[in-house]
């Protein structure tokens, strides 16, 4: 007998979006009912992914037993959550549902302002966008003081919204390392510093570790974004080999000096 047609998720292992379908899966103790498939972001996309994403070359992707192509990340949680009930990592009440997903909307800027930091390559510029980064912090710390001011998660226990936003914590280790950036222990940063550590905590979110966004992103920090190649550059430091754990820590000092692939055990 063979076995009933799995999902296929498409992803790139160190993508914040795909660590995402990753924790609810975890959360829900059903990773194995997804099968994962790894793409490499460093050669250009396959002719037969294309022709799934028609054009597109953004992942995660999720493929149906039928062959059905689904994109975007939250989408795709969504699907998750619809397709494996139980348990339920979304809330069933309405207006709690609504809490949610109203501070999932905050995860776009979110995302964008931190990339924009690590990969700025501008020491003017850093000190507006450390700003900015605190700003986004102080958002969604008012946030959690309105909806949730004596608690560590947003509602009851680490949940969709924990999900959506881990991802991003663990990504932002880049800015602790390249742009010596942490959250100052301040009343503005209280509330969402205990739910930002808390969340990084989870047992279900263990995906990735600081090292290995630290090691895997120096081609961030120097402003190749998605697997790009740098001057000078033969390999880029997204590559899976050599892995991650034998290479050295790279220099942190972005704005200073650029790392050869020798260096960074390339
Ligand atoms: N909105 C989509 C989703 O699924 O939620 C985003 C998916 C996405 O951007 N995936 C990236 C990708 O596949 C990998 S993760 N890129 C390859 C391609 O060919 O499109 C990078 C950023 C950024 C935010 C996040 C990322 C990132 O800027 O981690 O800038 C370069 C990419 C805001």
């Amino acid at each position: 007998m063979t076995a009933p047609a799995k999902l296929i998720v498409h992803h790139i292992p160190v993508c914040p979006f795909s660590q995402r379908l990753e924790i609810l899966l975890a959360l829900k103790g059903l990773r194995d009912q997804v099968d994962f498939r790894v793409v490499d972001i460093t050669q250009p996309r396959a002719e037969w992914l294309l022709k799934k994403t028609r054009g597109t070359t953004a992942l995660p992707i999720l493929e149906t037993p039928e062959g059905r192509i689904l994109k975007e990340s939250l989408v795709i949680l969504q699907y998750l959550e619809d397709v494996f009930p139980q348990p339920a990592v979304a809330q069933a009440d309405p207006y709690r549902r609504a809490v949610e997903n109203m501070m999932t909307r905050l995860e776009g800027e979110f995302c964008t302002q931190g990339y924009v930091f690590v990969m700025n390559q501008n020491p003017e510029r850093r000190e507006a966008l450390r700003e900015g980064m605190l700003k986004q912090y102080a958002r969604l710390n008012d946030f959690l003081m309105e909806h949730a001011p004596d608690g560590t998660y947003l509602l009851d226990d680490f949940g969709w919204a924990e999900t959506v936003f881990t991802p991003f914590f663990m990504r932002f280790w880049f800015l602790e390392y390249y742009e010596d950036f942490d959250l100052p222990h301040e009343p503005p940063y209280e509330r969402v510093r205990r739910w930002r550590d808390a969340c990084l905590a989870h047992p279900a979110a263990q995906q990735v570790s600081k090292e290995e966004i630290v090691k895997l992103y120096y081609d961030y920090a120097k402003g190749a974004g998605n697997g790009a190649l740098l001057p000078g550059r033969q390999r880029s430091s997204f590559v899976f080999e050599p892995d991650w754990r034998g290479r050295p820590w790279p220099p942190k000092d972005k704005y200073g000096h650029s790392a050869t692939d020798e260096e960074l055990g390339l």
